[in-house]
């Protein structure tokens, strides 16, 4: 499979040469969800193929489905201690490497892998490095169970710090709501530019029914730049 589009060839560039950079016989991964990392996932089983022994720990069904198609063994948190290294996509990455994620609807899983591993490589394409993060939506995991109120409480949190006219919008797919591999909501949240991401990320979490947000301050070890020229650079 090849890619078909410019940004496609950007991202197919990033996920490709994360393999030759960063993956080694005997390493125990994080798979990621997102288009750029099933482009990893791709060539991981071409490497895989021609002898490379890794095994995986999927980010989503999709992932572990694609996986299991190209021939990545794999593997799960129960079966495995730390995870050599993880990688995944982005939405969004500033220069200090704080991501906005969940772009996919993934988050939670993502960032468990994320936890669990030694390392993490973001993969994107140059459309994704940006100066300030929120101009893409902040994606939010909350249970399903008083969402509503939920949705209250981060609206309440989000005007207390500064962000008074957030916008939030529960996920909808074709009119239906988007459910998560967990079985969780997602709420959108635009805030156009994030001031302090880490103090943002913190308090989201704390809020009763928030089970995740897409901001991943301080997690990617290395971050790998496709270009629509196929070429990459590694920051
Ligand atoms: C994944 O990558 C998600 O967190 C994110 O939504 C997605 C976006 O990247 P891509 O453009 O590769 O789909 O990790």
């Amino acid at each position: 499979m090849r890619p078909t589009t410019e940004q496609d060839l950007a991202k197919w560039a990033a996920g490709t040469a994360a393999v030759d950079a960063y993956v080694k016989d005997g390493m125990q991964l994080g798979l990621g969800s997102g288009t750029t990392s099933r482009w990893f996932v791709r060539a991981l089983g071409d490497a895989v193929s021609r002898g490379l022994d890794v095994v995986g720990v999927p980010t989503s069904t999709s992932t572990g489905e694609l996986a299991a198609e190209v021939g990545v063994p794999l593997t799960t948190l129960a079966e495995v201690d730390r995870l050599d290294i993880a990688f995944d996509g982005a939405d969004e990455i500033d220069v200090q490497g704080t991501m906005i994620k969940g772009g996919g609807g993934s988050l939670l899983w993502e960032r468990i892998v994320t936890d669990a591993a030694h390392r993490m490589v973001a993969m994107v394409d140059a459309s994704k490095t940006v100066e300030r993060l929120g101009a893409f939506p902040l994606p939010i995991e909350v249970v399903p169970f008083a969402w509503q109120s939920t949705g209250r409480s981060v609206a309440r949190l989000l005007s207390r710090l500064g962000y008074p006219e957030a916008d939030l919008r529960l996920r909808k797919r074709d009119g239906k709501t988007v459910v998560t591999d967990s079985g969780n909501y997602l709420i959108d949240a635009h805030l156009r530019v994030i001031e302090d991401p880490l103090a943002l990320d913190g308090q989201l979490n704390w809020i009763p029914g928030v089970v995740e947000n897409g901001l991943f301050s301080g997690v990617a070890d290395e971050v790998i730049i496709g270009h629509q020229d196929g070429t990459h650079q590694i920051r």
